[in-house]
């Protein structure tokens, strides 16, 4: 909380308030395609991300620094990330129906790892897929009603399109801003 009014006060002396979002969930979920659909505006081909990415979204007169991490490895890089950041992006694949398991255990243990409760936002990826299961099938496969003391919102999204991802977007920072301020 101290790193984050910290930084607060820093981004404020410039006028606009910067806010760190981290950004996990498997492998080729879908995560640098919605950072770039949501920074340029359109589809870009993506390679496997190591290590990770970051751009900043700008919505009115507030700025998103969203930290998209790498999927690929099973170690919990995300406990660097975590401490100043005041949001939370998962993203599932709504089409991979094999590992939707391994993407509810790796939610529920980055939840696990955060210790400030910061607003969740999951992206249900990929609706553009004929196979994709419904927003209410995804809430119940990730055990999503498992989640208590922070707020959470389910945005159903194509990164591929760019439908839901402004939503999303925007349902984060109106809850970003009602939590710290
Ligand atoms: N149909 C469809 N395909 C998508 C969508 N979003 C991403 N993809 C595809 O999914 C694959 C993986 O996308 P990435 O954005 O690289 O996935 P990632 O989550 O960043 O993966 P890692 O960097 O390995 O963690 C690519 O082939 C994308 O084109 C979508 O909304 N619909
Ligand atoms: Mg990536």
């Amino acid at each position: 909380m101290g790193i984050y009014f910290g930084k607060l006060l820093d981004s404020t002396l410039w006028g606009t308030k910067t806010h760190k979002i981290l950004m996990v969930g498997l492998d080729s979920a879908g995560k640098t395609t919605i950072l770039y659909q949501l920074k340029l505006g359109r589809e870009v081909v993506t390679i496997p991300t190591i290590g990770y990415n970051v751009e900043t979204i700008e919505l009115g007169n507030i700025n998103l620094s969203v930290w998209d991490l790498g999927g690929w490895t099973n170690n919990p890089f995300w406990i660097y990330y975590l401490p100043d950041a005041v949001g939370l992006i998962f993203v599932v694949d709504l089409s991979d129906n094999e590992r939707m398991h391994e993407a509810r255990d790796k939610l529920h243990a980055v939840l696990s790892d955060d210790k400030n409760n910061v607003c969740l936002l999951v992206l249900a990826n990929k609706m553009d897929n004929p196979e994709a299961m419904s927003i209410s099938e995804v809430t119940v496969a990730l055990d999503l009603h498992e989640v208590q003391g922070r707020s959470y919102f389910v945005q159903e999204c194509s990164a591929r399109t760019g439908q839901g991802l402004m939503e999303g977007l925007k349902w984060l920072a109106s809850a970003i801003g009602q939590k710290y301020t």
